[in-house]
């Protein structure tokens, strides 16, 4: 089992969050409110099941899973798309792969240097994120 990803994090950086939301097809003026959000990943396990939260002051974002399961997950308050996920660990990340309207759409998580990093992908666009441990 990889480093634990379980804990309170803080967003420290946000690289080409805007590419990623226009591929996802994010108005301009949501794009502008999201932009300026500073994102907090709440990430929690109980056995086999875990618990991701993305927090801010405008919307929060909260998914729940286990392993190795295909699960349909509604993007509710981001794109509000339907997709068929699932999330595995390659090495010592956690990938998920959400298959749906979305072309080459998913993320991966891992740690590196006792920081939280993040990738969120869609259609050829990357945005980046890095959280620092807060609890
Ligand atoms: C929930 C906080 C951000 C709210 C932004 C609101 C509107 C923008 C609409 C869509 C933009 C898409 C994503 C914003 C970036 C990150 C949110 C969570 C993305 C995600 O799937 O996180 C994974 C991995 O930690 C767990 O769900």
């Amino acid at each position: 089992m990889p480093a634990s990803l379980c804990g309170t994090w803080e967003m420290l950086s946000n690289i080409n969050l805007e590419g990623y939301m226009i591929a996802l097809g994010i108005g301009l003026s949501t794009r502008k409110i999201a932009l300026r959000l500073k994102q907090r990943k709440v990430i929690e396990q109980v056995r086999d099941k875990y618990v991701i939260k993305t927090l801010s002051t405008f919307r929060n974002y909260v998914f729940s899973f286990r392993m190795d399961e295909e699960f349909d997950e509604f993007t509710k308050g981001l794109d509000e798309r339907h997709c068929k996920s699932v999330v595995t660990w390659e090495g010592n990340r956690m990938v998920c792969i959400q298959k749906g309207e979305k072309k080459n759409r998913g993320w991966a998580h891992w740690i590196e240097d006792d920081k939280l990093h993040l990738e969120l992908y869609c259609e050829g666009q990357t945005c980046k994120q890095v959280f620092k441990r807060v609890a």
